[in-house]
């Protein structure tokens, strides 16, 4: 019986391969059709994730061999390989240090719309499937587990992003269409105005920040302008300080990106302008300079004196310099500086804001890590970290730490809710007040914490997260939900704005990339979302985005910051980023959010002499508009 019952259903079971059966029956026929598509697709859609696993393996070791020959033929992104198919791949390779395990991460960076009609089409051949009786593993094994973790798809991150590119592209068409080539666009007034001596200091600013998001149409076209229109022969009295991080910074980091050397001669060019300024008694910088005259002297509201930050912020960008023209001159005067700092660190690490040029002696004024301390102490950190931590570059570190003893001895603790917060000293006396700009703390501290033993690392980070939810309370505590200018803080109060201000910077949303980064807390990057959608809401207009008079009343002014474009759309585009792009590893932001290369040291460390010319390409989307 078994036998002839097993028969009869396998001569049932051919009458299936015979086409006249199908001809008869259309639906079963579609069936057949259908299913043998969705066969192919899931075939297909298995090959082509492992091919491009491996070909974007394959290529990021090739990629690295490359680096490991030393300098790189020719300029220009197009000598780069193009990898078309890898636009939107970037590895992350994570070590999991006691075991040894090295795990890869392909997080594939598809745009918005093409994630849901993936998932549309998924979903529907999953349905039709399970119509036609065939039921998949929805529970998939620890193996497809694995696979899922390899392949990281965030929508939300994704389209955070987008919205992020989008506010970029707004910024950046209103100062084409409005300010082209000048220093700052008004957007209310619909005009430019040259605040930094007509050195097209928004277009400068901008230019990592629209390669970073593959803006690729709008680099060239500033590029171009560069080559062909950006002087520096102008009979102005520029500032050093933010000709340095604005436009040398601007510059090297668009080279770092693109290989194209037209950015490099201009650095170059800016800096030789630049350096006289240098020549003073004790070697401290005058802050202000004459661009064709070269005559140097320090802005009359200081008495004469050099402004702490104004000096110790140009040394990432001479250093680079110097690495990648050969040339240590800038690395000289610029180091020389953190010497001679050196010679008169106090034992807390606490430099008053002004010093004068030619005893190379502070004056009595205010210890802040807010206005004209800041970024004094951000270099010292970065510093050491673009020489590769090395013994040469040992002195950075030790002040460094030396002034987050003192940064730790004028914290304070608000009331009723606790918010840590940064005293401002003057002489013996504390001040219950801190600058929005001192908001980049947080950040520094998280990145500088992995450089300590275990213990005091995570008591610097807990300070470095302490201080963000203050700087993010400092946003939330307003009606427009943008932070002021600065704030004070009474007893019983928590926190008041003082200057009501807000100018579009960048501060704390930077500390918020760098938290996000260092300890994988989404909640950091759902905070800076809570930021970008208040800046959406108050300072977009329909001519770019302005600043707020009062963050109380919403009333608007007329400046759209070059900071802006450079640092603040720079730190949320790379918050709702992988944090393969730009990694922390291999490049070092400066204080205007210009990434430059950290110079990897060959075989024996420390040599920051190496002038291989570094190179970066961009990955699949981040290289496709829209
Ligand atoms: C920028 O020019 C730099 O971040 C600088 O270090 C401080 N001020 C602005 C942004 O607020």
């Amino acid at each position: 019986m078994a036998r002839r019952s097993s028969s009869s259903s396998s001569s049932g079971a051919w009458r299936y391969l015979n086409p006249a059966y199908y001809l008869k029956r259309p639906k079963r026929l579609a069936l057949l059709f259908f299913v043998f598509v969705a066969a192919t697709f899931a075939f297909w859609d298995r090959q082509s994730l492992v091919s491009e696993y491996e070909l974007a393996c394959s290529t990021s070791i090739s990629m690295h061999a490359l680096e490991g020959l030393g300098p790189l033929p020719l300029g220009g992104p197009g000598w780069l390989p193009h990898l078309p198919s890898l636009w939107a791949s970037t590895i992350q390779w994570e070590e999991y240090g006691r075991m040894g395990i090295v795990r890869y991460f392909i997080s594939l960076d598809l745009s918005q719309s093409e994630i849901s009609r993936l998932e549309n089409e998924i979903n529907q051949l999953h349905g039709q499937l399970r119509k036609a009786g065939v039921h998949l593993d929805e529970n998939p094994t620890s193996d497809e587990m694995s696979r899922k973790d390899l392949v990281e798809i965030d929508p939300i991150n994704i389209d955070r992003r987008e919205k992020v590119k989008d506010a970029m592209l707004h910024a950046w068409n209103s100062y084409v269409k409005y300010a082209w080539g000048m220093d700052e666009l008004q957007p209310r007034s619909k005009n430019g105005v040259n605040s930094f001596g007509g050195l097209g200091a928004t277009l400068v600013d901008s230019l990592d920040t629209l390669y970073i998001m593959g803006l690729k149409d709008e680099f060239r076209k500033a590029r171009d302008w560069v080559a062909e229109s950006l002087r520096f022969d102008k009979d102005y009295d520029a500032s050093v300080f933010e000709t340095t991080i604005r436009v040398v910074g601007g510059l090297l980091s668009a080279y770092d990106m693109s290989g194209d050397k037209v950015f490099l001669d201009k650095a170059k060019d800016i800096a030789d302008r630049l350096l006289p300024a240098w020549d003073s008694t004790s070697g401290i910088p005058y802050n202000s300079i004459n661009l064709v005259h070269g005559r140097a002297h320090n802005f009359g509201w200081t008495n004469g004196d050099s402004i702490l930050a104004d000096s110790g912020t140009e040394q990432l960008e001479f250093i680079a310099l110097s690495q990648r023209t050969g040339d240590p001159k800038y690395q000289l005067k610029a180091e020389n500086v953190i010497r001679q700092l050196q010679k008169i660190y106090p034992s807390d690490g606490l430099l008053p804001i002004y010093i004068n040029p030619q005893s190379g002696t502070a004056s009595y004024s205010t210890i802040t890590f807010g206005a004209m301390g800041d970024s004094f102490y951000e270099y010292l950190l970065k510093v050491w970290i673009q020489g590769n931590k090395t013994e040469s570059v040992k002195h950075y570190r030790e002040m460094w730490e030396t002034s987050m003893e003192g940064l730790i001895s004028l914290t304070r603790r608000t009331t009723p809710s606790n918010y840590s917060y940064i005293c401002e000293k003057n002489g013996g006396s504390l001040s219950d007040k801190m600058d929005e700009l001192a908001c980049f703390a947080p950040g520094m501290l998280a990145l500088g914490a992995s450089g300590y033993g275990p213990e005091k690392a995570k008591q610097i980070m807990n300070l470095a997260e302490e201080l963000a939810r203050t700087c993010y309370n400092f946003y939330q505590t307003t009606p427009t939900k943008l932070a002021g200018e600065n704030y004070y803080f009474h007893e019983g109060q928590d926190m008041n704005v003082g200057t009501s201000w807000n100018i579009l910077r960048p501060e704390t949303v930077e500390s918020l990339m760098y938290l996000w980064r260092l300890t994988g807390n989404k909640t950091y990057q759902d905070w800076g979302w809570d930021i970008f959608q208040a800046f959406e809401k108050n300072s977009r207009i329909e001519s770019g985005y302005v600043g707020l008079k009062d963050v109380n009343s919403g009333e608007k002014d007329d400046k759209m910051q070059s900071f802006f474009l450079a640092e603040t759309l720079k730190y949320l585009y790379l918050l709702f980023s992988p944090p393969s792009v730009i990694s922390l590893d291999e490049w070092v932001f400066n204080t205007e959010a210009h990434p430059l290369r950290i110079v990897p040291v060959h075989g024996s460390k420390g040599d920051s002499t190496d002038t291989k010319t570094p190179v970066v390409s961009l990955g699949r989307k981040q290289g496709k508009q829209g």
